[in-house]
């Protein structure tokens, strides 16, 4: 779709919300829905606070990486800022010992599974070829590789199932994703061997400056069903929804009714990566329409008609966000800088000659720096 000033929007077919389930509208009235209010039943006042503290800390945490990226302290940040709702709604559906695979944007989800805030910069300031250890926290570190976690996931459900557990793989990935041969393929496997596996599409109408609908001429997950996989869309931009559908997949993987796919109808609001201008290509009408629908607003809308939004709690929660924030620029400037030389150790657990070679060839370039001196530590 082309927009009178000649910018493409990202297209009709999957913003349309008459097929989303949604529990929250977009003025935070809580919606009644006989399949999923069950799922959800447990969620009180108390519940319904957390679920607003995990989001507003995500965008905190979100806004000061990107702020870090930009004083030069990050050399890149892909951002998720619209994107709350449908990562913590989906990460707090989850038990400690399921496993998530996601891409490069998750990190409302590193966040909610426990991930240290340095370990979340890490990577981005270039200090460590990857993210964490996945044990530590059930999820493996961040994937660049377009859809390859999907993979992943699938391989590492295939051996829950082996294992006999009743624990459950979620594979994140976009929408651009699901037209790699990875995304396609693993679902070919999760469906044939009914793999406790979620594939979560964040539909977030985006894939860097190619609009979904130029991919998708019908919404995203109707395309599940074609493997044999039930597939749901729901508003990603409401919290309670999405922990209502990501339960309900969970539900079926544990008792081994195999794979689901989520869509979560989402949007990206801020640009692809510190790197992109999203101004180039998307109209400004499009990014003030998703406004309306912000995930977090709505939810605190919805906490402040049950009275549970005064000045006070609100002040504290902004309080709590920022003290987040200073910890993480904290640990990211006082990072300690890795030897160059690490570089090339643990790349082969054996002596391997081709990078004997690389790494001669890269410490004599290292040492041709005399102004300033380079220290080169074997
Ligand atoms: C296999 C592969 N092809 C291309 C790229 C370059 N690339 C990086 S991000 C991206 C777009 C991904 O869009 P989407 O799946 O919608 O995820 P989003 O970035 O919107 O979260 C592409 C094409 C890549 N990283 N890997
Ligand atoms: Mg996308």
């Amino acid at each position: 779709m082309t927009s009178e000033t000649g910018k493409i929007q990202a297209g009709g077919t999957s913003s349309d919300d008459s097929s989303l389930v949604q529990l929250i509208d977009a003025l935070g009235r809580r919606q009644a829905d006989a399949r999923y209010d069950h799922y959800v039943a447990d969620v009180d006042g108390a519940a319904l606070r957390r679920l607003y503290e995990d989001m507003v800390v995500s965008r905190r945490i979100d806004a000061e990486a990107t702020a870090l990226q930009r004083q030069g302290e990050l050399a890149l940040w892909p951002p998720l800022l619209g994107q709350e709702a449908a990562q913590v709604g989906s990460a707090r559906a989850l038990r400690a010992d399921d496993f998530v695979f996601s891409s490069y944007r998750e990190n409302a989800v590193a966040y909610c599974r426990g991930v240290k805030l340095s370990d979340l910069l890490r990577v981005w300031r270039g200090n460590v070829p990857s993210g964490w250890d996945p044990y530590s926290v059930n999820m493996a570190p961040p994937q660049v590789i377009i859809g390859a976690q999907t993979l992943h996931a699938t391989g590492y459900a295939m051996g829950i199932l082996a294992d006999g557990a009743d624990s459950a793989t979620v594979a994140y990935f976009g929408d651009g994703a699901t037209s790699q041969g990875d995304v396609n393929e693993a679902m070919v496997f999760a469906a044939s061997y009914q793999a406790p596996v979620i594939f979560y599409c964040q539909n977030n109408h985006w894939a860097i400056s190619e609009p979904v609908g130029l991919q998708a001429h019908v919404p995203i997950a109707r395309r599940a069903p074609g493997f044999g996989i039930p597939a749901v869309r729901v508003d990603g931009n409401d919290v309670l929804a999405c922990l209502a559908v990501t339960r309900e997949a969970l539900e079926r993987a544990r008792r081994g009714g195999g794979p689901s796919f989520i869509e979560a109808v989402t949007y990206r609001m801020g640009p692809h990566t510190t790197a992109d201008d999203p101004t180039r290509y998307r109209d400004a009408n499009e990014l003030e329409g998703w406004a309306a629908r912000d995930p977090i607003a709505r939810v605190a809308a919805l906490l402040d008609s049950l009275q549970l939004l005064d000045a006070d709690y609100a002040d504290s929660v902004r309080t709590a966000a920022d003290s987040v924030a200073a910890e993480l620029r904290a640990e990211c400037v006082g990072m300690e800088e890795p030897e160059a030389m690490d570089l090339f150790r643990n790349v082969y657990s054996t002596p391997h000659a081709g990078l004997a070679r690389q790494r001669d060839n890269y410490q004599r370039y290292l040492q041709s720096f005399t102004d300033p001196p380079v220290s080169v530590k074997e």
